[in-house]
């Protein structure tokens, strides 16, 4: 038993986790349910440090030093299930399963629940990166036992990602759940950004008229501002590719039609349970649904609206300014709407989530690492309990003074019949939220009458029924 650490599941992200560790000073048992998987692993990259293979889940175990900490990375869902069968059996109280897998956070819990019985730490491990940040460095954001973290965080410290200021991009998110939960709300905060980026594109494409090349360009001056972010920086490297088939824009050629794996997904199905408004986030998972239905959209093409007429020169200019805070201010009611779905999540399930280190995790490592969310601990290290990130004194200032063009930028594409449903649904919420008064008060009367739900009075407390059928007089209820 030599192996501190152990990965099972050595697909392109298992893999990568395993060598990673290792390349950082690790012994690292490796197991995959194929054999074949690891010998080949250990065949071309036992060079860059000390791997254990094992074929069985008993030389596994037997392998790894104690507590054991077995890292599992094996495809969400069931094969989790299965690998916990068998494993768990073989294991002492103490030892370790991680699940570096996208599980979802409810199944978390139960698994953390049945293995806590055994003794067993079972730590629900969110990982953001892809296969590189696997590899160089992801942004790690494990939940579970906290003693579970003093022997299991330092590794991850090494092998994480490092922010600008050298922090390790990982923390101990909070008990069971918490960890993928957070993980979660990451991936439907990096739809909304798709979504904004993808919509700032359109505008730039068909209000000002530039080519892909040329936005290719804008987004790498973007990226130079308070936008920077690897998002940003890949648009740019993706819209200034070229096909090399056809010489057309890469973006040109490519089918039309997002598809989706379901992390997006379950952030917005578990914000409804919640009650929790992510309106950016819904509209980003709707528009890749919108997109992929082919025959709903053909059997549209025909339908009356605008065809947009591109800008002059000087005009276009503004014009992608205007885009730059328009895309800013959308981005700040993005994240003001995940933070709140991470602080309802933490209030529902007990998990007392520290929203300034979940964004300090986000700097490095994961997709959507940005230096904005540098601002974002800040404003929540100033104030914990910060209401909401608009809240903040800095971020709604910042949206003061992109309102306008934030409005002028939507005048434009509802004129010229570009849809941008993420900008618009984040101004919505942004005027939702500043309005004296909402038309709530009118469905609360709509409710009253239909169905004697009852309202309550500005004037005086209590509830309140009127008689709609009757006299229409007031009763309480
Ligand atoms: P996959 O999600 O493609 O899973 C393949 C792995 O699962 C293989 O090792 C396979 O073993 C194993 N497996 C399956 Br399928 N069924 C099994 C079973 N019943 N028992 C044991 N092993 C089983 O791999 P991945 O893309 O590397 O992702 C791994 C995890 O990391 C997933 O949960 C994924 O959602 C998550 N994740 C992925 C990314 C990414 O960018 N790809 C990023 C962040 C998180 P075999 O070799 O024997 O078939």
């Amino acid at each position: 038993s030599s192996a501190q650490i152990g990965v099972t599941g050595l697909a392109v992200m298992g893999r990568n986790l395993a060598r990673n560790f290792a390349r950082n000073g690790y012994t690292v048992a490796v197991h995959n349910r194929t054999a074949a998987r690891t010998h080949a692993l250990v065949e071309e990259f036992g060079h860059e440090g000390g791997f254990v293979a094992a074929e069985t889940a008993k030389e596994f175990v037997a392998a790894l030093e104690r507590p054991r900490r077995l890292v599992v990375m094996v495809k969400a869902g069931e094969p989790t299930d299965a690998v916990i069968e068998e494993f768990a059996p073989l294991l002492e109280p103490g030892d370790m399963i991680i699940d570096g897998g996208n599980a979802h956070f409810a199944d978390t819990r139960r698994r953390e629940r049945a293995l806590r019985e055994q003794g067993i730490h079972f730590v629900g491990m969110g990982v953001s990166g892809g296969e590189e940040g696997a590899l160089h460095g992801p942004s790690i954001m494990p939940g579970g036992p906290r003693e579970s973290y003093d022997s299991l965080g330092p590794m991850l410290e090494k092998i994480s990602a490092k922010a600008a200021d050298g922090t390790p991009c990982v923390t101990h998110v909070g008990p069971d759940g918490a960890g993928h939960f957070v993980k979660m709300v990451h991936n439907g905060i990096e739809y909304a950004d798709m979504q904004l980026i993808g919509e700032a594109y359109q505008l730039l494409r068909d209000v000002a008229g530039y080519s892909p090349a040329r936005i290719a360009e804008i987004f790498r001056t973007w990226n130079t501002g308070r936008l920077d972010s690897y998002l940003i920086e890949i648009t740019a490297e993706v819209l200034s590719h070229v096909d090399a088939a056809t010489g057309e824009p890469f973006v040109d050629v490519v089918v039309d039609r997002a598809e989706q794996k379901g992390t997006g997904r379950w952030t917005v199905q578990i914000a409804l349970d919640l009650g929790v408004p992510v309106s950016g986030i819904a509209e980003a998972v709707f528009a890749r649904s919108l997109s992929g239905h082919a025959a709903l959209r053909e059997a549209s093409r025909g339908l009356a609206g605008p065809k947009a007429a591109p800008l002059g020169e000087a005009e276009a200019a503004t014009f992608a300014d205007r885009v730059e805070q328009a895309l800013y201010a959308s981005k700040i009611v993005s994240y003001t709407q995940g933070f709140h779905e991470i602080a309802a999540g933490s209030e529902e399930y007990g998990w007392d989530i520290d929203l300034g280190a979940v964004s300090a995790i986000w700097r490095g490592g994961c997709i959507i690492r940005a230096a904005f969310l540098d601002r974002i601990r800040a404003a929540y290290d100033a104030r914990a309990d910060l209401p909401s990130l608009l809240s903040d004194g800095t971020f709604a200032r910042e949206i003061a003074d992109a309102q306008d063009d934030w409005r002028e930028v939507l005048v434009a594409a509802t004129r010229q019949g570009v849809p941008t449903p993420g900008f618009a649904a984040a101004l919505a919420y942004y005027d939702a939220l500043r309005a004296e008064r909402l038309p709530a008060a009118l469905t609360q009367g709509q409710r009253d009458y239909f169905g004697a739900h009852t309202y309550r009075r500005t004037d005086r407390e209590g509830s309140f029924h009127t008689l709609w059928g009757g006299d229409r007089s007031e009763v309480t209820a």
